[in-house]
């Protein structure tokens, strides 16, 4: 069968990710919806070789819609509810479900099994989050978590189109000894890291850095989890890097968690130190995979463990997670209608 999908703020960044991956996994698309506020209203995008106009978001424009899949932002806030309530399927990539107990929030190689309780909302996880969880589930499995400690070195694509043009404008501005008013960061992000993801809350840390505690204990259904974050922007495109300290309940040396980690559906290990093979950004975007390397013991405990781990933002951190997610709805036949 084939489904009628919307994409919700298709023009940004995530956006026309989403409308790639949708074509590239050859998900059954039968009508296409292209949503955006009305300053996008008009634009014109290409979705396997046809051209669509993009449409101002109203409640109507749901209206037969079987998935609708959200790139970000405050749409789902506003039109989510109602329109999971009219039996079309949301899949929502702004944070502001996903700590709802009502609805699922779902990495596939993670936790497949939640989209089975969805109650017409599902919640992509925050892309630092996705891109962490995706190695601690086997490491988790064969051991046992006691405290994962974690600090993101993350892309400027995190925050939109405008950011991505602004880290190459800026550089530019500042190569030729030009002034550069930031406009998307605090401070000047080229040549430059910025310890600081969305707003300050309670106790110092950003929300970014609650996302990441909260969201990877409901995902891994461990809500004792041990974890802290310290998330920060770095002068890079579009693949985020995370540099993760792991203590397991049971030892693990590093080569059974290379074995372990290679196994895993999702995950690429590249580790080769003799050979400087070892993920990076800049060799890593475009890629749907989650990329480890520098796995190694953490002998100042116990069961310690350090990996180095590397993902596109854009792909495995939003678009391609929501449409795997919608695979699993179509694969596991929990649509309102039961439609396989
Ligand atoms: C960021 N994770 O990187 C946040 C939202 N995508 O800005």
């Amino acid at each position: 069968p084939e489904y009628n999908v919307a994409v919700v703020g298709a023009t940004g960044a995530v956006g026309q990710e989403i409308l790639k991956v949708l074509a590239e996994r050859r998900f059954p698309v039968k009508n296409l919806k292209l949503l955006a506020t009305s300053r996008s209203a008009g634009k014109q995008m290409v979705f396997r070789g046809e051209t669509h106009t993009v449409e101002e978001t109203r409640p109507e424009s749901f209206a037969g819609m079987d998935f609708a899949l959200f790139a970000g932002g405050a749409a789902s806030k506003e039109f989510g509810p109602g329109v999971a309530a009219r039996g079309c399927v949301v899949i929502d990539n702004s944070s502001h479900f996903r700590l709802d107990p009502q609805v699922p929030l779902v990495v596939p190689e993670v936790n497949p099994e939640d989209v089975k309780w969805h109650r017409g909302i599902i919640a992509n996880p925050n892309c630092s989050t996705i891109i962490m969880v995706v190695p601690l589930k086997p490491v988790k499995d064969a051991a046992g978590i006691r405290r994962v400690v974690v600090s993101t070195y993350q892309a400027v694509s995190g925050a939109g189109k405008e950011a991505i043009d602004e880290l190459a404008d800026q550089t530019r501005t500042v190569l030729n000894g030009g002034e550069y008013t930031p406009k998307v960061f605090p401070y000047q992000i080229a040549f430059n890291l910025i310890p600081h993801i969305d707003v300050f809350q309670e106790m110092d840390y950003t929300k970014e850095e609650w996302k990441m505690v909260k969201e990877t204990r409901k995902i891994l259904h461990d809500e004792n989890m041990a974890i802290t974050a310290t998330t920060v922007r770095v002068p890079v495109y579009r693949s985020h890097s995370e540099s993760i300290n792991i203590e397991t309940e049971k030892k693990l040396t590093a080569a059974g968690v290379k074995e372990l980690l290679a196994r895993f559906p999702g995950v690429v290990v590249m580790d080769e130190p003799a050979a400087k093979k070892y993920p990076m950004p800049l060799y890593c975007s475009d890629r749907d995979e989650v990329f480890v390397g520098r796995i190694r013991e953490d002998n100042s405990v116990d069961c310690g463990l350090n990996l180095w781990v590397v993902a596109d933002q854009l792909r495995k951190g939003a678009a391609t997670n929501a449409v795997q997610i919608a695979g699993l709805v179509v694969q596991y036949g929990c649509l309102p209608g039961g439609g396989r």
